[in-house]
């Protein structure tokens, strides 16, 4: 993989609300409205929707970040608002969430893993973001808050699905019927995130997490971000097959051939502690 050590500019068009560069192989891509606590009008959306559907052939890891204070406060209550008043029409409320769902899935379900760096607020949809993304890395400043409940609206960004799978059903009615706030060391206990670290270390450590899912065939990533959720999800029959339809397709890929060959032949890293 390339080393290079400059950011270079990523030639897809965007909002001004996303900035996106790259390191190499690794998309760092910003929320960037840090005046308004990164919250997401329809235009930062449909932007994060464009930036993971067009994302370079080359490019085979994004570092998610948002700048400012904050990760994302979650909807762009003003945008919305004047929606809602201007159209008082359920259709126009339901395609609006099916954008945002749309937008995610094109995280969730994209060609390469996506590892959010997170720190300060991460509520409502900015939670539903990150719950899109397949590593999470929270810094110590992180609280996660579902304040849909206090608003007097709900989840629509794939909350319901996404969140609840990660920390479960009854934290998610305990924080929207109470708004109760989980602190960072909170929300890794419940299973929000997959690593914990000190402020300022976030950005640091998904880059170097990147890297590492970066390095691996593009068939077993394609495997762990497409099939694996699929499997979970499916009863296990289903399941069974599909593993070993996905296990056949990657371990005949030339590059598992390589990669198998190396480790009979001792050139391969092995297994060790890592802590
Ligand atoms: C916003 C938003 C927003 C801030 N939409 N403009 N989300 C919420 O209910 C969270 C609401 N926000 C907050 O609780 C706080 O802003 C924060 C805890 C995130 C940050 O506090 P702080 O003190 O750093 O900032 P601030 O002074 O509250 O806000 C700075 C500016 O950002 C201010 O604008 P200004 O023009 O007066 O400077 C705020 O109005 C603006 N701002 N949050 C619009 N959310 C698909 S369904 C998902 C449903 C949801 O996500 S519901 C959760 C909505």
């Amino acid at each position: 993989m390339a080393t290079e050590t400059t950011e270079q500019p990523i030639d897809i068009e965007l909002p001004k609300s996303l900035r996106a560069t790259r390191l190499g192989a690794i998309a760092h891509l910003r929320l960037a409205r840090a005046e308004k606590r990164n919250a997401l009008d329809d235009g930062t959306v449909l932007g994060l929707e464009t930036f993971f559907t067009r994302l370079p052939g080359d490019i085979r890891a994004v570092v998610l970040t948002g700048e400012g204070a904050h990760f994302s406060a979650g909807l762009d209550l003003f945008d919305r608002l004047s929606e809602v008043t201007e159209h008082h029409d359920p259709l126009e409320g339901v395609l609006h969430s099916r954008m945002w769902h749309r937008a995610f899935d094109a995280i969730q379900f994209g060609r390469t893993p996506v590892i959010a760096a997170l720190h300060g607020a991460v509520v409502g949809g900015g939670l539903e973001l990150a719950a899109a993304t397949h590593i999470r890395v929270a810094e110590r400043s992180t609280y996660y808050g579902l304040p849909e409940g206090q608003r007097g609206i709900f989840l629509g960004g794939g909350g319901s699905v996404r969140i609840a799978r990660l920390i479960g059903v009854a934290r998610i009615q305990d924080m929207m019927l109470t708004g109760r706030t989980l602190s960072a060391e909170e929300g890794h206990s419940a299973g929000a995130t997959q690593y914990l670290v000190d402020d300022g270390k976030g950005f640091e450590t998904a880059m170097a997490l990147a890297a590492k899912a970066a390095s691996n065939t593009l068939t077993t990533n394609f495997a762990v971000l497409h099939a694996l959720p699929r499997i979970f999800e499916s009863d296990p029959a289903s399941g069974l097959l599909t593993e070993s339809l996905m296990a056949a397709i990657a371990e005949t890929s030339g590059e598992a051939k390589e990669r198998l060959k190396d480790f009979l032949e001792k050139r391969a890293a092995k297994v060790t502690r890592q802590s």
